[in-house]
């Protein structure tokens, strides 16, 4: 479905885990801050109102998109979280710079997911304009900062449950 017409972070709250014990990483870049300072804002409301406790999330900011998944790993190996989110917002220019980091950022990202068996959360806003940005941070879009949260939620859920079920069955 297009997204011209919906709020893109509506969900129901009753569908969500509860993330009390969650260890969650939060990187965010610093260019476009204006816009990622309010995915950040409403990243953080949203775990807390799931149940993630503050000291159970660490927030660290690297200079641009780009930097992300090295954020990312930095930050999983000081920490040991259970998820960590990304945050940006890399915004259409005159020439395919942004085309370049989009891709290694989402390249990066799943290859991080996959080898470390652990969600890496992409929470990138990859807009052809500012209008588009402050639409999906806190705009008619909704907020890509709530998405990215409940992600990492629904994800460290999925993970714990199958661990957990797994212990279950030994000695069965
Ligand atoms: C260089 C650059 C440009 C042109 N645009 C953005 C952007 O829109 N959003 C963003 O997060 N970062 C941008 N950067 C910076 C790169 O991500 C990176 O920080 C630098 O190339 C240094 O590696």
């Amino acid at each position: 479905m297009s997204t011209s017409d919906r709020n893109l972070s509506i969900y129901q709250p009753e569908d969500i885990p509860d993330g009390d014990g969650f260890r969650i990483g939060i990187v965010v870049a610093q260019w476009n801050r204006d816009i990622t300072d309010q995915l950040l804002s409403a990243c953080v409301e949203t775990l807390a109102k799931h149940g993630v406790n503050d000291e159970d999330v660490k927030v660290a900011h690297v200079p641009g998109s780009f930097e992300l998944p090295t954020g990312a790993r930095i930050i999983d190996d000081r920490h040991d979280l259970d998820a960590v989110i990304c945050l940006g917002c890399v915004i259409q220019g005159e020439t395919s710079h942004n085309e370049y980091i989009n891709q290694a950022v989402a390249t990066g990202l799943v290859h991080l997911s996959i080898m470390r068996s652990k969600p890496f959360i992409f929470g990138v806003l990859t807009p052809d304009n500012q209008e588009q940005a402050l639409d999906r941070a806190g705009g008619k879009h909704g907020n890509k900062g709530i998405e990215a949260a409940i992600a990492a939620i629904q994800m460290a859920a999925f993970k714990r449950n199958l661990d957990e079920n797994q212990n279950k069955q030994i000695g069965f």
